[in-house]
């Protein structure tokens, strides 16, 4: 407002005649500390005589009295109390003498006292510091009589006194720490994941309450000291800088600041804490895998293995490839699955995941020929579960498998055995018939092989004779 100055004392002088069309002015005036804190406080210009008004021009008309523009009182005032407002007349005081009083909140009802009126002067006073913040606004009604005269009155008239904020509250933050959460493969500035957010008490129509937010640091500092950036106004954080790397930092810790005054004011500080979620950004490597770097690609060599295996045997394990994965264990991004691409016309082979998830098992599904095929090599692949975020080099295993020849066990010679009859009569004492031994007595049949059946008696043996 250039028809006010201020002087390096505080003075608040006038520059030129001012029309005071609504009988009050409120203007701000600024002052910074040496920390280069702003402050703020609204005051209101010294306030001509409230008076009753009998001729309503430019004034409404209410149900209990005349209306008439607000009155302003700043917070926070150091007095010394009761502090001069506002003195209110009548124009029936040049007649004769009037006695004034108030009612309404703040003066006889509930917060009681606040303010008192003169009651011969009509000066109204506050009598204690005001807290905005508490009750911003009071809306009294004063009153007029003749002291000796009982038919001299003014209508009631409203009073609004409103409390003029001043910046006594900092911001505060609604929660602390703040925890969000956010993929490590998520792009550059692509994704708001979390917003912060603090509160100030102070009055939203002014700066007092107007906060901003910054980043003050973010610990691990890695691989860039900013990866996230924070909207001023809105508070929402999101990812500044790409290569985010969960495997080497998990966590970030960043410190944050909410200022009023446009972030020029009471600052508090507070902490959001962002967890890195696992991305599959780490292909599974067969082990002993060696990377060699040429100016264009990664390339991953392949390991090789040979083995040999014994022809015609189904279900023979043929190899278990170990790999390891760098991604979150247990997880899709960290499990394996395996293929063979290549070497395997005949479909003589199985590869499948181990139990440990981080190996594959080639077994013989068909039995091998030595006399058709004596080596096969086959190249096996290995994926995890869940796809990769990008573009990675697939580890490739070469396995080379050697079938090996069975020699056949030679069959035993077969040699003809001459039956030895051994004669038994029917009237022989061989009764009741004992178990004959089957098997080999050289001293009795001169070392050949006995082959005896057992026969049936073609009919029941009659009664020995006696002897
Ligand atoms: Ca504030
Ligand atoms: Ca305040
Ligand atoms: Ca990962
Ligand atoms: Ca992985």
């Amino acid at each position: 407002d250039k028809r006010f100055d201020v002087n390096m004392n505080g003075t608040v002088t006038l520059k030129r005649p001012l029309n005071l069309h609504e009988a009050y002015e409120v203007f701000s005036v600024h002052a910074w500390d040496a920390n280069g804190k702003k402050h703020t406080i609204e005051s209101p210009l010294n306030h001509p005589p409230l008076a009753f008004a009998r001729s309503p021009a430019g004034l409404k008309r209410a149900k209990r009295g005349w209306v008439i523009p607000p009155f302003h009182v700043p917070e926070n005032s150091r007095g010394p109390f009761p502090m001069k407002l506002v003195q209110i007349k009548s124009d029936f005081a040049k007649e004769t003498e009037m006695v004034y009083s108030i009612t309404g909140e703040g003066a006889d009802q509930d917060p009681k006292g606040i303010f008192t009126v003169g009651r011969l002067s009509g000066i109204l006073f506050v009598t204690q510091s005001l807290d905005r913040e508490n009750k911003a606004s009071y809306r009294i009604i004063a009153h007029s009589t003749g002291r000796d005269v009982d038919n001299v009155k003014d209508s009631p008239m409203e009073i609004l006194i409103n409390v003029i904020d001043q910046n006594d509250n900092k911001p505060l933050f609604t929660q602390n720490p703040f925890n969000g959460h956010v993929h490590e493969a998520a792009g550059k500035g692509t994704c708001i994941f979390m917003t912060v957010t603090a509160t100030d008490a102070d009055d939203p129509e002014t700066y007092n309450s107007i906060v901003n937010y910054a980043i003050v640091s973010q610990e691990p500092p890695f691989p860039k000291s900013n990866m996230f950036d924070i909207n001023i106004l809105s508070g929402t954080i999101r990812v500044r800088e790409p290569d985010m790397d969960r495997e080497q930092w998990p966590r970030y810790t960043l410190l944050i600041v909410a200022a009023d005054m446009e972030g020029e004011g009471l600052a508090t500080t507070g902490t959001a804490v962002i967890i890195i979620t696992d991305s599959n950004d780490n292909p599974p490597q067969f082990e002993q895998t060696s990377y060699k770097y040429n100016y264009l690609y990664f390339i991953l060599y392949t390991i090789s293995h040979i083995i040999s295996v014994p022809e015609n045997k189904v279900g023979a394990v043929v190899a278990k490839l170990t790999v390891t994965d760098g991604d979150e264990v247990g997880s899709p991004a960290w499990s394996t699955k395996y293929r063979i691409i290549s070497g395997d016309k005949g479909g003589f082979f199985n590869v499948s995941t181990g139990p440990t998830q981080l190996e594959g098992i080639i077994t013989t599904v068909k039995p091998l020929d030595f006399e058709k095929t004596k080596q096969y090599v086959l190249s096996v692949i290995v994926e995890n579960d869940d796809p990769f975020v990008s573009s990675l080099p697939t580890s490739t295993a070469t396995v080379t498998v050697n079938v090996e020849y069975v020699k056949e066990p030679p069959k035993p010679p077969h040699r003809r055995m001459q039956p030895l009859c051994l004669l038994i009569a029917e009237s022989s004492f061989l009764w009741p018939p004992s178990p004959l031994q089957l098997g080999r007595s050289n001293s009795l049949h001169n070392g050949r092989s006995v082959e005896l059946a057992a026969g049936k008696r073609r009919s029941p043996s009659p009664p020995l004779p006696s002897p």
